[in-house]
C-alpha cells in the first residue's frame, strides 16, 4: 500500500477574483502535491472556496446578485484559473455543498456532547473584512476611530448573544504541543515562535463560533439554534476534515485524517495553529502534521490584496510569459517563508536568465549538436560509460531534492536543479564538440552528447512538479518515449538513454523576452 499524503490550501473567499496571492498558495501546493505522486504517494491534493459570511454576503449586495448566485459564479473564477495554472488538486470543496453543511451540523452536536460549547452575551469589536471578533483591549484606536490591531481598518462595535467554543483551558496543552513539535510541525521556525509567543503572552479567549441570524443570515444553520448560523471561520477550517468525509465516511476520514500538511499565508497562521488544534482536540481528532504559513507577495511594504487594490493579475501575466515562466518565478524568486516583491523587470530578468538562457540553450545546443554530429540519434552504449562530476551531481539530484521538497523549500530545490543545468552548460564548454569532432575523436564525442541527454532526462523529471508542461516538452525533445510521470522517480537515474534514443527537436522551450521599454 503506498502511503498518503493529504495537502490543503486555504479555501479563499469569493468576494473578488482570484490574485497572485491565492496562486502562489495553490502553484506551491501543486509542486508538493506532484512532487509527493512522483515519489510514489497516494496523494489528496485539495482546495476550494470559502463562501460564506457577512464579507461575501455584502459583496454579492454590491453585485446585485442573492448570494448563491454570487458564490456560484466567483467560486468558478477560482476553478478557472486552477485549470489554467495547470493545478492537480484532487478535490475542490465549496462551503455551500451539501457535503461540508452536513459536516458542520455534525461538528456542532459533537462538541455540544463533549460539553465544549456555552452560549453566552457578547459585546466586542467587528472587523468585517477578516471576520474577526476583537475585544475592547485589544482594538486599536487610530484618527479618532476603533480599528482592527491587524489590517488597521475601521470596526463596528457589537452586541449579542452567541455560542463560544471553549479555548481558554487548552492553553497550556497547545502551549506544549506547539513546543514539542511532535504531532504537528509549525514551519518555518519563525512562524512556530510567533504562534508560542501569542499563546504565552496572551490569555486565550474563548471563540465565539456562531453569528446571530437577524444580523448575518448567510451562513451554515446551527443545529442548537434556529435563531442561529455558523461563525464563517468555524465554518471554512472545518473544510479539511468534511472534504475526507466528517460525519458521513468514518473509513474514509481515518484513510486521510491527520493532514499531512495544511499549507497557508501568515495571514491565518492564528486561525490554523491556534483555534484550529483547539478545535480538533475538542472533537478527538489528530492534530495535522504539519503547518507551513509562507510569505506575502508586497508591492512598497504592503501586502498585496483586493482590498489595497494593487494586485497582480495571474492570467495576465501567464497569458504574457507563459503559465510554466509564471509559475518558475513565484516558487524561484521568494524562498518560501520569506516575502517576496514582484516586478515585471524581475520576472523578465529570471525568465532570460535562467529559463532562456540557462536551461532553454542546454536543451537547445544539445539537441543541435546530437543532429549535426549524429543525426538525431543518440549513440547506444555512450551514456553508461560516461563517468565524472557531472554524472555525480546528477546522481545526486534526487535525495537531495527530497530533503529540500520535504521543507517546502522549493526554491532552494531549484536552485539544486539550476546548478545542475549550469554544470552541464560548462561541461559543454570544457569538452568542446566541436573540437572532439574535428580532432576524429568519436568516443569522446558520443559520450558527451549521451551524457547531455541523461543530464536534462533528470533536469525534466526534477521539473515536472514546478514546470509540468516545459517538462513534458524537454521529455519529448528528447525523444522519451515514457512519459515523465511514468518513470518512477527514485528510477530518476542515468542510464534512461544506455540503448540510444532518437531525438525530436522543437521549438524554443522559452523564446528571450525582447524588453518592451522603449
Ligand atoms: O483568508 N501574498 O481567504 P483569502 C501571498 N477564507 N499569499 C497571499 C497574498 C499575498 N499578498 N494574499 C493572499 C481567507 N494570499 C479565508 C481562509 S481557510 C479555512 C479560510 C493567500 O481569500 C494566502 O494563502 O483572504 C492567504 O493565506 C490566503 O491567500 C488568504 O485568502
Amino acid at each position: 500500500m503506498p502511503e498518503k499524503y493529504y495537502l490543503t490550501t486555504p479555501l479563499y473567499y469569493v468576494n473578488a477574483k482570484p490574485h497572485i496571492g491565492h496562486s502562489y498558495t495553490n502553484i506551491a501546493a501543486d509542486a508538493l502535491a506532484r512532487f509527493m505522486r512522483l515519489s510514489g504517494k497516494e496523494v489528496l491534493f485539495l482546495t476550494g472556496t470559502d463562501e460564506h459570511g457577512q464579507k461575501i454576503d455584502k459583496a454579492a449586495q454590491t453585485a446585485g446578485l442573492a448570494p448563491q448566485e454570487f458564490v456560484d459564479k466567483m467560486s468558478l473564477t477560482f476553478k478557472e484559473l486552477w485549470k489554467k495554472l495547470n493545478i492537480s488538486h484532487d478535490d475542490f470543496i465549496r462551503t455551500t455543498e451539501p457535503r461540508h453543511m452536513k459536516a458542520v451540523g455534525a461538528v456542532w452536536k459533537e462538541l455540544e456532547k463533549r460539553g465544549r460549547l456555552y452560549r453566552a452575551a457578547y459585546s466586542g469589536w467587528y472587523c468585517t473584512p477578516d471576520e474577526t471578533f476583537w475585544t475592547e483591549g485589544q482594538v486599536a484606536r487610530e484618527d479618532g476611530r476603533e480599528r482592527c490591531p491587524e489590517c488597521k481598518r475601521p470596526v463596528e462595535r457589537l452586541e449579542e448573544e452567541n455560542y463560544f467554543l471553549k479555548m481558554s483551558d487548552k492553553r497550556e496543552w497547545l502551549i506544549r504541543a506547539v513546543r514539542e513539535a511532535k504531532e504537528m510541525v509549525i514551519l518555518p521556525e519563525t512562524r512556530r515562535n510567533e504562534v508560542l509567543g501569542f499563546l504565552e503572552n496572551n490569555e486565550l479567549q474563548d471563540l465565539c463560533v456562531s453569528r446571530p441570524k437577524n444580523r448575518l443570515g448567510w451562513g451554515i444553520p446551527c443545529p442548537l439554534s434556529d435563531a442561529h448560523v455558523t461563525y464563517v471561520w468555524f465554518d471554512a477550517l472545518i473544510n479539511y476534515i468534511s472534504a475526507v468525509g466528517y460525519g458521513a465516511d468514518a473509513k474514509k476520514q481515518k484513510k486521510w485524517w491527520p493532514a499531512d500538511a495544511h499549507i497557508i499565508g501568515k495571514d491565518i497562521l492564528r486561525h490554523h495553529a491556534v483555534y484550529w488544534p483547539i478545535l480538533l482536540n475538542a472533537l478527538g481528532l489528530e492534530l495535522p502534521r504539519m503547518i507551513f504559513a509562507h510569505g506575502w507577495w508586497v508591492e512598497g511594504g504592503q501586502k498585496m490584496s483586493k482590498s489595497r487594490g494593487n494586485v497582480i493579475d495571474p492570467l495576465e501575466i501567464s497569458a504574457r510569459f507563459g503559465v510554466d515562466a509564471y509559475r518558475y518565478f513565484l516558487l524561484r524568486e521568494a524562498s518560501f517563508g520569506q516575502d517576496g516583491t514582484f516586478s515585471e523587470e524581475a520576472f523578465i530578468l529570471r525568465y532570460n536568465t535562467d529559463l532562456a538562457n540557462d536551461l532553454g540553450n542546454l536543451l537547445q545546443r544539445t539537441l543541435t549538436m546530437c543532429e549535426k554530429y549524429f543525426g538525431g540519434e543518440i549513440p547506444p552504449g555512450a551514456s553508461s560509460a560516461f563517468r565524472g562530476e557531472l554524472r555525480d551531481r546528477a546522481d545526486g539530484l534526487l535525495p537531495k531534492l527530497e530533503g529540500l521538497m520535504r521543507r517546502l523549500a522549493f526554491s532552494d530545490a531549484l536552485a539544486e536543479i539550476w546548478a545542475l543545468v549550469n554544470q552541464a552548460n560548462r561541461f559543454i564548454e570544457s569538452q568542446a564538440p566541436w573540437k572532439l569532432s574535428k580532432e576524429g575523436k568519436a568516443g569522446e564525442l558520443a559520450q558527451t552528447i549521451a551524457a547531455l541527454f541523461e543530464v536534462l532526462k533528470i533536469v525534466a523529471q526534477a521539473l515536472y512538479p514546478f514546470m509540468p508542461s516545459a517538462s513534458e516538452n524537454i521529455g519529448a525533445q528528447l525523444g522519451m518515449k515514457d512519459p515523465i510521470t511514468r518513470i518512477p522517480f527514485e528510477n530518476n537515474l542515468w542510464g534512461y538513454f544506455k540503448n540510444g534514443g532518437t531525438a525530436q527537436k522543437g521549438l524554443p522551450l522559452f523564446p528571450r523576452i525582447e524588453s518592451e521599454k522603449k
